[in-house]
């Protein structure tokens, strides 16, 4: 099994640590998106969207999408629940990422962290916003709750750790999300999670 990815990003992040946690063996091949590497003829065979993680499971065979690959791999683990309903709920707040979390958190932490927009721009404020948004729906659900589904650990909770706890590299600060961030805590604390998603890579900055 191979792994496109380029390391800073969150989006491969959860798909390593998810690989850590089943204990899957894999082969790393890093790919520098700011060098243009995810949009050669070769990559674009891969995935047409030229982005990273793409899974290759077997040979020839490729998977884009982080969580279209994080549901493929805890498909029948204890990562995934067996229950119709709670399946549903999983994907629900795996949609609820990529939907509202990644765009907006996601996308305010790369602007900043590489110098994209100032701190003051109008767009950046209103991806800030949603953010806080995002997190205020977090915490409403949470607030009774020890995981997302069913009262375990399930990928979701992987899903959305992976942006949710960079949220203060976005601007947004996780003090007002008590709730939020003892969740932070207790996925953290899961056996084989990885530690911190490794910085940009200097070529990531604009000049
Ligand atoms: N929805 C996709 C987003 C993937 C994505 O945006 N990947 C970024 C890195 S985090 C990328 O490869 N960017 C290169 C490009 O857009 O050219 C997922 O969850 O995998």
């Amino acid at each position: 099994m191979r792994l496109y990815d380029y390391l800073p990003s969150a989006n491969g992040y959860k798909v390593r640590t998810l690989l850590k946690q089943l204990g899957l063996a894999y082969e790393l091949v890093p790919v520098d998106i700011f060098a243009g590497e995810s949009h050669t003829a070769d990559f674009h065979a891969k995935n047409p969207d030229g982005r990273i993680p793409v899974l290759e499971p077997e040979h020839g065979r490729f998977l884009a999408e982080s969580n279209a690959i994080l549901l493929f791999l805890a498909e029948g683990t204890r990562l995934m629940p067996e229950d119709r309903f709670a399946r549903a709920q999983v994907h629900q707040w795996m949609f609820f990422e990529q939907n509202t979390v990644e765009p907006n958190l996601g996308t305010a932490r790369f602007w900043l962290l590489t110098g994209r927009q100032s701190a003051q721009s109008d767009v950046l404020r209103n991806r800030i916003q949603n953010t806080e948004r995002a997190l205020s729906a977090l915490e409403r659900h949470l607030g009774s709750r020890t995981f997302l589904v069913d009262e375990r650990y399930t990928v979701a909770d992987l899903c959305l750790y992976a942006y949710t706890h960079l949220a203060p590299e976005a601007g947004v600060d996780l003090a007002p999300y008590p709730s939020v961030s003892a969740w932070l805590e207790r996925v953290r604390a899961q056996p084989g999670f990885l530690g911190p998603v490794p910085p940009y890579t200097a070529n990531a900055r604009t000049p």
